[in-house]
C-alpha cells in the first residue's frame, strides 16, 4: 500500500526470504508467542469498543463471522468462513509484495494477509500494514457480497493500469475508498475503510472530529484527488452504499484515465463547487 518491496530505501521488516513464485508464505501460525496472542486481543477489544457506534453496520456483522477476538486468527479457519461466503481465500505474504503480484491475488478472489504483528510499542501507529491492519481491516468486508466482488474488479483493473501505465488514478481510489472510505446510513456517516478501522485514534477522527472535509463520492474526484500518507486524511469521501461503488467501477476506465490525463488533480484539502458537502472540515490544527 505504502511501499512496495524492492522500490523503496526503507527495508520492508517482513522474511522474504521463504516466499514462493506469487510473493505467499506459509502463515506459521504455531510460531506466534503468547504475548503476541495477548496484543492481538489488546488491540481488538481496543477497537470493538469503539465500533458500534463509528463503525458501518455491515462491517461488524461481517467481522463477528470471522470469530477473531481470541487470538491471531488462523487463515486456514478463516478461509473456510470467507470461502463458503463468497469464494474468497486468504493467503499469507511477508508484507508489501510486488504490485503485479497484489493484483494478480486480488483479480483471483485471493487477498494477500501479512503474516507478521506490529511490537506493543506499534499499539497506535506503524507505517507498513500488519496482520491486525490486513485482517481486521480488510477481511471482514471480504464476507460482503458486493464488496467481495468490487475487490476483485480492483485487482484485474489494477492489472490493466499496470499495463497502460497509469496507476496513480486508481491507487487514489483504493486509498480514499478502501483504505478510508466512510458509508452513509440512517444513523449517520459510518466508517468501513480498513485504515480507519484498524486504527483507534482515526476511528473516532473520522466521524467526531471537525478538521477533515466529508464529501460525497463521485468516481472522477476521488481519482483526481491526492493524499497524505503521514497522517488523519484531511478528506473522507462517503458512499451512499457498497453498490454505489461497485457500479461506478464496472465501466471502463479506459476512456476515464485518457481525460484526466489532462486534468490538474486536486490538493486533499480541496471542496470543489460541485461536491456534495456532508461536512465542510476546519482544517487541520496541528502541524504535520
Ligand atoms: N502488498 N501485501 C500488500 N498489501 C497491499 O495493500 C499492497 C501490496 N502491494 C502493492 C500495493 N498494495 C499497492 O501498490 C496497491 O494498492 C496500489
Ligand atoms: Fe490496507
Amino acid at each position: 500500500m505504502l511501499k512496495t518491496e524492492g522500490k523503496t530505501d526503507t527495508p520492508l521488516r517482513g522474511d522474504y526470504s521463504a516466499m514462493r513464485a506469487d510473493y505467499t508464505i506459509e502463515q506459521g501460525w504455531e510460531k506466534y508467542t503468547d504475548e503476541e496472542h495477548a496484543l492481538w486481543r489488546q488491540l481488538y477489544e481496543r477497537q470493538t469498543a469503539l465500533l458500534p457506534r463509528y463503525a458501518a453496520p455491515e462491517y461488524l456483522e461481517c467481522l463477528g463471522r470471522l470469530n477473531a477476538a481470541d487470538g491471531i486468527p488462523d487463515f486456514r479457519r478463516a478461509t473456510e468462513v470467507v470461502h463458503k461466503a463468497t469464494g474468497w481465500e486468504l493467503v499469507a505474504v511477508p508484507g508489501l509484495i510486488d504490485e503485479n503480484a497484489f493484483f494478480t491475488h486480488l483479480s483471483e478472489r485471493r487477498f494477500p494477509v501479512t503474516n507478521w504483528l506490529r511490537t506493543p510499542e506499534e499499539m497506535d501507529y506503524l507505517v507498513e500494514p500488519d496482520v491486525f491492519h490486513d485482517f481486521f481491516g480488510h477481511v471482514p468486508l471480504l464476507i460482503h457480497p458486493v464488496f467481495a466482488d468490487y475487490m476483485q474488479a480492483y485487482g484485474k483493473g489494477g492489472l490493466r493500469a499496470m499495463k497502460l501505465g497509469t496507476m496513480e488514478n486508481l491507487t487514489r481510489l483504493y486509498w480514499y475508498m478502501v483504505e478510508f472510505g466512510l458509508l452513509n446510513t440512517k444513523d449517520g456517516l459510518k466508517a468501513y475503510g480498513a485504515g480507519i478501522l484498524s486504527s483507534a485514534g482515526e476511528t473516532v477522527y473520522c466521524i467526531e472530529s471537525p478538521e477533515p472535509n466529508r464529501i460525497g463520492f463521485d468516481l472522477e474526484r476521488v481519482m483526481r484527488t491526492k493524499y497524505r500518507i503521514d497522517d488523519y486524511q484531511e478528506t473522507y469521501f462517503v458512499l451512499e452504499s457498497y453498490e454505489q461503488l461497485f457500479d461506478a467501477t464496472s465501466q471502463d476506465f479506459g476512456p476515464i484515465y485518457e481525460r484526466l490525463r489532462g486534468l490538474p488533480d486536486f490538493a486533499a484539502t480541496e471542496v470543489l463547487p460541485d461536491d456534495k458537502v456532508y461536512t465542510r472540515g476546519t482544517g487541520r490544527k496541528r502541524a504535520a
